[in-house]
């Protein structure tokens, strides 16, 4: 795209807003704000007022980017490195949200609900290997490396429903391990869907097991982006599209809320 394209381009938010109380991990610690200072609390001498807020929230709230040293396992991070080694009160030394590069570049979205032909996935539906194949051909784009590949379920229009959306009780649609593996051969920088957790979580299951976040971040060195608001996608078939994905730079996080932009000629 031009710089005169660029201009006229149609941007699509793909964030959830961001308010206290709105769905969260049981995992992480949630997401506050109260206005701390509001207007007339001290006035200046020429009539001028300022509000302002105090924020205090975990990195993984609302739409969010994993860092790749958000996830280890057997005690080791993307590249067979010994996390303890990298952690401590000031996060990671490396593989932290800041060395997350702005991505600007191509996206794909598999939209599953199409290749169903409903608007929203069941709780708990494991998304296949199959299915993947199916929205990647009814989208009709082939996914190059390094594309953002964004899988579509349907459930950004189920976040005002805080407790079915968190699944803890009849779980959440999501790629099972295989379909993972799958998605993570096709080596793109990241991928993300609308759900709490990038993962097929079972009735019961809570948040107990993540195999995905295994198989993206520590054996393939992929962001994974969550909490997606993809609905405007969906609605409007869109399959291909511009993208830029800024996580903000704190040093040594293991993620961070994030507000993607889809752009369309
Ligand atoms: C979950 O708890 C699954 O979210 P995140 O991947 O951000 O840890």
């Amino acid at each position: 795209m031009s710089v005169v394209d660029l201009a006229s381009a149609t941007v699509i938010d793909l964030a959830q807003p961001m308010r206290t109380g709105m769905p969260q991990s049981p995992n992480h610690p949630p997401f506050r704000m109260n206005l701390e200072r509001r207007h007339g609390d001290r006035i200046r001498a020429d009539g001028g007022s300022a509000a302002n807020e105090i924020i205090v929230t975990g990195g993984h709230v609302g739409t969010h980017v994993d860092a790749l040293a958000h996830v280890s396992q057997d005690g080791q991070v993307y590249g067979g490195l010994e996390a303890a080694s990298l952690q401590s009160d000031q996060g990671f030394s490396t593989l932290g949200i800041d060395t997350f590069e702005p991505f600007v570049g191509r996206g794909l979205l598999l939209d599953v609900t199409r290749v169903h032909g409903v608007d929203v996935l069941p709780a708990g539906y494991e998304i296949t290997v199959e299915d993947l194949e199916s929205a990647l051909a009814a989208g009709g784009a082939t996914p190059r490396p390094g594309d953002v590949l964004l899988v579509g379920t349907g459930w950004s229009r189920r976040w005002s429903e805080r407790e079915e959306f968190i699944g803890l009780r009849d779980g959440v649609p999501g790629p099972g391990r295989v379909a993972g593996e799958w998605l993570a051969a096709l080596r793109p920088r990241a991928v993300g869907a609308e759900t709490i957790a990038f993962e097929y979580i079972p009735a019961g299951k809570g948040h107990a097991t993540l195999p995905v976040h295994r198989t993206m971040l520590v054996d393939n060195g992929i962001n994974i982006i969550e909490t997606m608001r993809l609905v405007e996608l969906l609605d409007r078939g869109i399959t291909e599209f511009g993208l830029i994905l800024n996580p903000l730079p704190i040093m040594g996080a293991t993620g961070s809320p994030v507000r993607p932009l889809a752009l369309l000629p």
